[in-house]
Order: C-alpha cells, then structure tokens, then sequence
C-alpha cells in the first residue's frame, strides 16, 4: 500500500479491478453499482477494507476522479476535514460521503446498504445519485490519516457513539467481536505493559460486582432502551458501543453531574456523553421518540432462534407482523422452525436449579461412558446468574485423550433417552473442539424446552475453553484485548506468546504457552484473578 502526502491508495484502479468482476461476484457487486472513495481511515483497516472489497468484486480508485459515487472516511472525520483532505469546497453533486461504519456494514451483510444513517452530509437536496453513476461499478478510495489521528484515547473510545477501531475490524472481518478498546497502556512497549499492573478502565482487571450499585440508573435504563432497539435492527457497531457505556455507567462510583466527567470515564465518548448530558438535564432522551415502528416488530421475530437481523427485516419488508405471519407465510429454515415451535420457552431464563439439573443429566451421561470425564455448566451459569438462557455445558477428560470418541456417544445417550429434542446445530467442529447446539427437557410433567450446548475440548485447551464459554462476552473481548497489547493473543483454545502482527492483521499466530487453569492465564496477563461471578460484565 503506498501512502502519499496522508492519502493512502488503499484500493486498484478499476482497470486493474476487471479481474474481480467474476460471474460469481458477491452479492455486493451485484446490488452495488457505485462507486466509493475512502479518507482517513488507519493503514490496517485499509488492508481489511481492500481485500474485503476485492473478495465482494469491489473497487476503488486512488482520487477523487470523475467515476467516484461515494467517499468513505473514518468515523470520527466531520465533513468540514473531509472536504479539506479531499481537496475540494463542496461535494461534487451525486457523490456521498459516508463513515467507514457503512461500509464495514455493506461488507458483512453482503450487500449495499442505505446510506441514511452513515451520511455526513446530507444529499442534495431532490437529487439522488446521478443516473449515469448507477451504472457505474464500486470504486472505493481510502485516505489514511494516522499521523493527524494518532491511537489516542479519544479515538479508541471511539466515536460514532463509542465503538473502538478494533471492534470494527473485528467486525468487518466478520468475526464476532472479539476485542475490547484498548487501554492506555496500548502506548506502552510490550515490555512495560508486562511489569505495570493492569488496571484503570480495563474490565476484566475489575470486578463486575462494582456495576451491582448502579447509581446511574437513570441515565443507563434509557440507553439500554436505545440499545435494545440497535439490536433489533442489526446495528452491531452502536450496540457494542452502548454496552461499553452502560457497563461503565453501571461500575460508575456516583450519579454523573455533568457533561466533562462523562467524557472523563474509560468507554464514553464525546457524542455518548452528549447524550447523557441530554438525560440529565431534560430527563429524556429525544432518539428514543424516533425508533422505528419497525422495532418491535423486529423484536418478535429475531426473538426466533436462527433468525438474525437481517431475516427479521426481511421478514418485515416481506409485510409480515406476526408470529402468525411468520408461521404460515414465511420461509423458514429447520433451526427457525424449531425456534418458532419453542418460541416462548427459549425465551423464558430457566431458573438456575433448572440449569443445575440439566448440567447434572449430561454429566452423568458422559460418565457413564467413562467416570473420568469432567462436565461443567459454564456460561451464565458458572456466572452466577440467578437465570440462565441456556446451559452451556463443557466436557473433557484429563487424560488428554480419552475425550475422543465421546462426542458421539453423550449425544447417542442423551437421543436415545429422549432428553433431546430437536437437534440445531448437531456438529460444529472448531479444531479439535466439537459443539453440539440443540433442545432438551427434563423429565416429567411440565418442564419446559430449553436450549443446551454440548463442548467437548482437549484437556491442553479446557482452561482457555473454559474461560471463553464461561464469559461473559464483554469480559472475553476485555482479556483478548489485553493479550493483544502483550503480543499475545487469547482464543477458546490457548494463550499464544510471540504473536506477530502488522497493523492489527496477524501475520504469525505465536506460540501456546501452556496454561493448565484459569488462574494460569490470569497470572500470564497481569490481571488478578477474578471469579466467574466477578466476570459478569
Ligand atoms: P445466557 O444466560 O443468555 O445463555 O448467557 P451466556 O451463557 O453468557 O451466553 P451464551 O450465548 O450461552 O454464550 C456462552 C459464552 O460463550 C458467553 O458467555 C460468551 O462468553 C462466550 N461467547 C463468546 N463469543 C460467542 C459467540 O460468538 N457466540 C456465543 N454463543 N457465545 C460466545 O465469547
Ligand atoms: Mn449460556
Ligand atoms: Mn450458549
């Protein structure tokens, strides 16, 4: 990638770009004859961006030539610093300008997306794209500014409502979002961030006990309600953005008086603490008069296990509003079809007993194929929580090998006895994991379907496998993020060492360092060990 005067030349030009115009282009080309150009977005992402837009028979272009129907620029960019990159007064009329979030959207949901929420200026008004421009091919131009925006705190606790460069990567390479913000020590060497105690705003340092006093109840039902309704309409990006801020909130020693000390805690950006100033002063927040009629609509049907926010808008579009709809006019897959058959048990949390006794049923299944199999509820269970979504149950056996073959067999058991339902995801393999996701009951008169995981991992990796399916998922992104600062990176199977990266790409997947117990890969990170009920972020 060549970088000049801070625009980076992120993308080939369309002539170079004809090799990516495959018949079995992606659905983005096909819905997405426009063109975009990028600005000011870090050089990693830019990579990201580049290969994620060849791979959906994308292109770029390296100015902002006749040809271009969008510019792309980094989240935090305000269209007056836009304009100046860019060289010109005014966007030229049919070409919109649009944050980096769309985009990270358009790739992961295969398909070009409305601009409406992503603009920085708003169209001209009466004019829409350019005829001539909708003919045009995707032509994406990045401009890299990271000497003007460095790492700096204010950019990692993100703009756009608070969600950090790394969960957009996460994101855009359509993982889950596996990494946190990173911390203030990101600017330390390796070797320093080893010695100096983790701690500030990392969350896995802390305990989540610390949110149980909420004394920004106010202030954190409201964006919760905002949040709820960004899930439902498939905004992964302000979600985790508004998780950060809730849990902060939460963990927050006294009620917020003002706009400086929201901006002043770890997680909240300036555009998340307009907001709380909003609730503080007027005891309302103006965006939840403008969710969508759509959203609780949404709500029901994603509410179907297998069903996404993409299938609930679907769904919606199609004219369908309910269950019944649902039901007798939409297509539905296997996995939704049985989330529709237990739709009100699945989302009912089992009291934890309930979770106890269905730990207690596979268990004794895998013991009874060999006594010296371990089997342990994780998840929210282990977390404590007095109510459960499902059970997460993982197996392994400490010999390091007698776990093979016991996959099948707990699952035979488990059939054959009829606590097994309806299987969802019967076999998923992830190296030498097994995950079986499907539906049990307990035995006798009223009890109810529930969902249950079934892990079996070798003993090398219980620890780590552990850790991950204990959770919660905010804290795991907290630990990863760590690692990462130490060169090291935590997965479901193992704490790494020497990990090589080029910008946030890994380039080298490091060693596994042996990590026995949970408390091993605490000590390994500098963290105290927390409890699983500590980890309820
Ligand atoms: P629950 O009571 O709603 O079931 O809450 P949970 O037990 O925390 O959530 P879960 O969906 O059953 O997931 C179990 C654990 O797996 C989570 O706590 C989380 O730490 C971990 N996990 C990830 N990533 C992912 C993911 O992409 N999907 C799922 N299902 N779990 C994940 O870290
Ligand atoms: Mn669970
Ligand atoms: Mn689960």
């Amino acid at each position: 990638m060549e970088s000049r005067r801070g625009i980076m030349k992120a993308f080939p030009k369309v002539k170079r770009a004809k090799v990516l115009q495959g018949k079995d282009a992606p659905p983005l080309k096909k819905k997405a004859d426009e063109c975009d150009v990028t600005a000011g977005i870090g050089s990693a992402r830019c990579q990201i961006f580049q290969r994620q837009i060849q791979q959906n028979g994308g292109r770029t272009e390296s100015s902002l030539c006749t040809d271009v129907t969008h510019v792309v620029v980094d989240d935090s960019m305000d269209s007056e610093r836009a304009l100046r990159l860019l060289k010109v007064d005014c966007m030229p009329s049919g070409v919109q300008l649009v944050k980096c979030t769309w985009l990270s959207l358009c790739i992961s949901e295969k398909q070009l997306l409305d601009v409406a929420n992503y603009s920085l200026l708003l169209p001209k008004r009466g004019k829409g794209l350019d005829p001539k421009r909708k003919k045009q091919k995707q032509l994406f131009y990045i401009t890299s500014c990271s000497q003007t925006v460095p790492d700096s705190k204010e950019e990692v606790q993100g703009e756009e409502d608070g969600v950090s460069q790394s969960d957009l990567e996460a994101l855009i390479t359509g993982q889950h979002p596996k990494e946190e913000t990173p911390g203030p020590s990101l600017s330390l060497g390796p070797d320093t961030a080893a010695q100096k105690p983790v701690s500030g705003k990392w969350v896995c340092a802390q305990s989540s006990q610390s949110k149980s006093n909420n004394f920004n109840k106010h202030i954190t039902d409201k964006l919760e309600l905002l949040a709820k309704a960004y899930t439902h309409q498939g905004d992964k990006w302000r979600v985790l953005g508004y998780s950060k801020a809730v849990n902060a909130l939460k963990s927050y020693h006294k009620p917020i008086t003002s706009y400086q000390e929201a901006c002043q805690i770890p997680g909240i950006g300036k555009r998340m603490a307009d907001k709380i100033e909003e609730i503080m002063e007027s005891g309302h927040l103006r965006k939840l008069d403008h969710i969508s009629e759509a959203v609780p609509v949404l709500e029901l049907f994603t509410n179907i296990w297998g069903a996404g926010a993409k299938t609930a808008q679907l769904w919606y579009q199609q004219g369908f509003r309910t269950l019944e709809d649902i039901g007798t006019k939409a297509h539905l897959n296997s996995t939704q079809k049985i989330g529709l058959k237990h739709y009100s048990d699945f989302l009912d949390r089992m009291p934890r007993e309930e979770a106890g006794a269905i730990e207690k049923v596979v268990r004794d299944a895998a013991q009874a194929i060999d006594p010296g199999l371990v089997a342990m509820a994780c998840g929210s269970y282990r977390r404590g929580k007095a109510t459960c979504g499902d059970v997460d149950v993982l197996i392994s056996h400490p010999d390091g090998k007698s776990h093979k073959g016991v996959f099948i067999k707990v699952l035979q058991t488990l059939h054959n006895s009829g606590f097994l339902t309806d299987d969802l995801v019967s076999h998923e393999e992830n190296g030498e994991q097994k995950k079986y996701m499907g539906v049990c009951r307990l035995p006798g008169p009223d009890q109810r379907h529930r969902r249950l995981d079934i892990i079996i991992v070798p003993y090398d990796e219980f620890a780590c496998a552990l850790m991950y399916f204990t959770g919660s998922a905010h804290f795991n992104r907290s630990m990863r993020a760590l690692a990462k600062t130490k060169r090291m990176s935590l997965s479901e199977h193992s704490l790494n060492k020497d990990v090589v990266r080029q910008g946030s790409v890994k380039v080298h997947g490091g060693t596994p360092l042996p990590t026995p117990t949970e408390r091993d890969v605490f000590i390994i990170l500098g963290v105290p060990y927390r409890e699983p009920h500590e980890r309820d972020w």
